[in-house]
C-alpha cells in the first residue's frame, strides 16, 4: 500500500493534526485532542451504535418512508452533549433500504429553522428528485420525491445538499445509509443480518471546542483545505466497541468525512476482502490489507473475527499517516458459522472504452496565489473552479444527449487532492495517469480519487430521465470545496 500514495497524499492524509494548531492560533477555545481522549479513557466502553433500518410501507404497489430532519443533541464522547442536527435520530439517520424495481416515496420533512436539501449520493434517478441544490426544503415544509429504484444492490448515502452550506450541514448530522438489495445479490452467501454480521459504518472526525460544541470553518485553511477534525468518529461516536456473534463481519464502509481521507485496515494488519465499490458488488472479492477511501466513498469488506479482540483503524502502519481508532472489534466467547465467501459475485463486464460518443474534459482548479485567496475572501472570485467556472446555479455547464456513453477526462491542474462525484450515474474508472486502477476501484463507482496533477479518465452512460430544466451536479467531495464553488451542472436532454 505505501509505494501506491503518494507524497501528496501522504501530505493531506497527514494534515487532521493542523486543523488544531490552525485554531489555535486564530486563538479559539479547543479542548485539546489529549483532553478528548482523557475524557473518553475514562467512559466506560461504549457500544457501537447501529442505526436501525427503515424498511417503509407497501401502499398501492409504492413504498413509502418518512424522513424527519431536525435539530438534536448528542453525546460523541460520554459526557458531553453537543448541539446537532440529525434524520429521525439526534445525529446522522436510520438506514433507508430499498429493494431493485421498487418504486417509492420519501417524505422528507425540514424541522430545522434554515433550508436544506436532502440528496440520494450514487442514485440513478430523475434530476428533479436527486436533492440537489434546486430542490430545498423550507423551514417547516416537506418534499416528497419518487422513484423507480433501477439499480443493482449497493450501499449508498444521502446527505444535505444545499447550495454553499452542504460543508456545514454534514458537519452538523445530516447524512444516513441507504441499502439495496436485488435478487442477485440476495441469493450470494454474504453476511446479510442488519446489526449482527452486516454493519454500515459512517466514519467521520469533528473538531470540539472546549465547550464541546462542534466548531466548523475557523480560518481561510480550512475552506483550502477542508474541514478536518481532532476527533475521529464512527457511526457518531467516538471509538466504540461492538461484540462479534459470527465468524464473518460486512461492514459497509462509508467515508462520511468533509474532507478527510481514510487508509482503512485492521490494527494487526490482517488481510480482509473487497466485496463493493461505491455502486454495488465487484465480479470477485478482492484481497487487501489497506483501502484508501475518499469522501463520498465507500467500500463493503468482509473481515474473519477470529478469537482476538481487533479494532478498525485508519493509517496503521503507514509512514507519515496518522493512526486514527475507529471501532473496537471483540469477538464473543463462541462464535457462530458463517458461510465460506464466495469465489465469484457478480456479472460486471469490463469497460467498453470504444462505445463512448465522445470525450468531455473537466479541469479541476484551486487557485492557490494570493491574488485568488484574497478574490475568494472578498467574494470577487472564488479560487475554486472546473473549468474556469464556479458553481452557478443558474449556468448549465454540460448538456449530455439522452443515451449516449461518454469518457469524461477529470484533470487535477492542482497539488491537492480531490474525490470527484458525478450525480446520476455509476461509471467505470477506465485509467488514472493512463495506467489501469486497481480491482477493487475498477467496479461501479460515483466517487473517484483524482490526486494532485493527476488525469482520471471514467466511462459513463446517461441512460435515461431526460429533463432540460432540472440538472444533476458533478463536484469536488470535499465538501468546503464543493461549497466554494468546485462544482458544475449538467442536464440530460
Ligand atoms: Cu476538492
Amino acid at each position: 500500500m505505501k509505494h501506491q500514495i503518494s507524497r501528496r497524499l501522504a501530505l493531506r492524509l497527514g494534515l487532521a493534526a493542523t486543523a488544531v494548531g490552525a485554531a489555535a492560533l486564530a486563538g479559539l477555545p479547543l479542548l485539546s485532542r489529549r483532553d478528548m481522549l482523557a475524557q473518553a479513557r475514562n467512559q466506560p466502553p461504549q457500544p457501537l451504535p447501529v442505526p436501525e433500518q427503515l424498511l417503509g410501507t407497501l401502499k398501492d404497489g409504492v413504498r413509502h418512508y418518512a424522513l424527519n430532519i431536525r435539530p438534536g443533541s448528542h453525546q460523541f464522547v460520554s459526557g458531553i452533549t453537543t448541539d446537532t442536527f440529525g434524520v429521525n435520530a439526534d445525529y446522522l439517520g436510520p438506514v433507508l433500504r430499498l429493494r431493485r424495481g421498487e418504486t417509492v416515496r420519501i417524505a422528507v420533512h425540514n424541522g430545522l429553522k434554515e433550508a436544506t436539501t436532502l440528496h440520494w449520493h450514487g442514485m440513478h434517478l430523475p434530476a428533479k428528485m436527486d436533492g440537489g441544490p434546486h430542490q430545498e426544503i423550507a423551514p417547516g415544509e416537506t418534499w416528497t420525491p419518487q422513484f423507480e429504484v433501477r439499480q443493482p444492490a449497493a450501499t449508498l448515502w444521502y446527505h444535505a445538499h444545499p447550495h454553499k452550506r452542504t460543508g456545514a450541514h454534514v458537519w452538523r448530522g445530516l447524512a444516513g445509509p441507504i441499502i439495496i438489495d436485488d435478487d442477485a445479490s440476495s441469493a450470494l452467501p454474504l453476511p446479510r443480518d442488519h446489526g449482527i454480521d452486516d454493519i454500515p459504518l459512517v466514519l467521520q472526525d469533528r473538531l470540539f471546542g472546549n465547550d464541546g460544541q462542534l466548531l466548523y470553518i475557523q480560518s481561510m485553511h480550512d475552506v483550502m483545505m477542508g474541514m478536518e477534525g481532532n476527533i475521529p468518529l464512527c457511526n457518531g461516536r467516538f471509538m466504540p466497541m461492538f461484540e462479534a456473534r459470527r465468524q464473518r463481519l460486512r461492514l459497509r464502509i462509508l467515508d462520511g468525512a468533509n474532507a478527510s481521507f481514510y487508509a482503512i485496515g485492521f490494527s494487526d494488519g490482517r488481510a480482509f476482502d473487497v466485496i463493493a465499490s461505491d455502486g454495488g458488488l465487484l465480479p470477485a472479492p478482492v484481497r487487501r490489507t489497506h483501502v484508501l477511501i475518499t469522501p463520498g466513498e465507500r467500500v463493503e469488506i468482509v473481515v474473519k473475527v477470529g478469537n482476538k479482540p481487533f479494532t478498525l483503524v485508519s493509517g496503521a502502519g503507514l509512514r507519515n499517516m496518522p493512526l486514527h481508532t475507529f471501532l473496537r472489534i471483540v469477538p464473543a466467547p463462541v462464535l457462530e458459522s458463517s458461510p465460506a465467501l464466495p469465489g465469484k459475485l457478480v456479472e460486471l463486464p469490463p469497460p467498453d472504452a470504444a462505445s463512448a460518443a465522445r470525450t468531455r474534459r473537466f479541469d479541476l482548479q484551486m487557485g492557490m496565489g494570493p491574488g485568488m485567496m484574497m478574490g475568494g475572501m472578498m467574494g470577487r472570485r472564488s479560487p475554486f473552479a472546473i473549468n474556469g467556472k464556479a458553481m452557478d446555479m443558474n449556468l448549465i455547464n454540460e448538456v449530455i444527449p439522452v443515451g449516449s456513453t461518454e469518457i469524461w477526462e477529470i484533470r487535477n491542474t492542482s497539488p491537492m487532492p480531490h474525490p470527484f462525484h458525478v450525480h446520476d450515474v455509476q461509471f467505470r474508472v477506465l485509467s488514472r495517469n493512463g495506467r489501469p486502477v486497481p480491482a477493487h476501484e475498477a467496479g461501479r463507482k460515483d466517487t473517484v480519487l483524482v490526486d494532485g496533477h493527476e488525469i482520471v479518465r471514467i466511462l459513463a452512460r446517461f441512460d435515461d430521465y431526460p429533463d432540460p430544466k432540472h440538472p444533476y451536479m458533478y463536484h469536488c467531495h470535499i465538501l468546503e470545496h464543493e461549497d466554494a464553488g468546485m462544482m458544475g451542472q449538467f442536464t440530460v436532454v
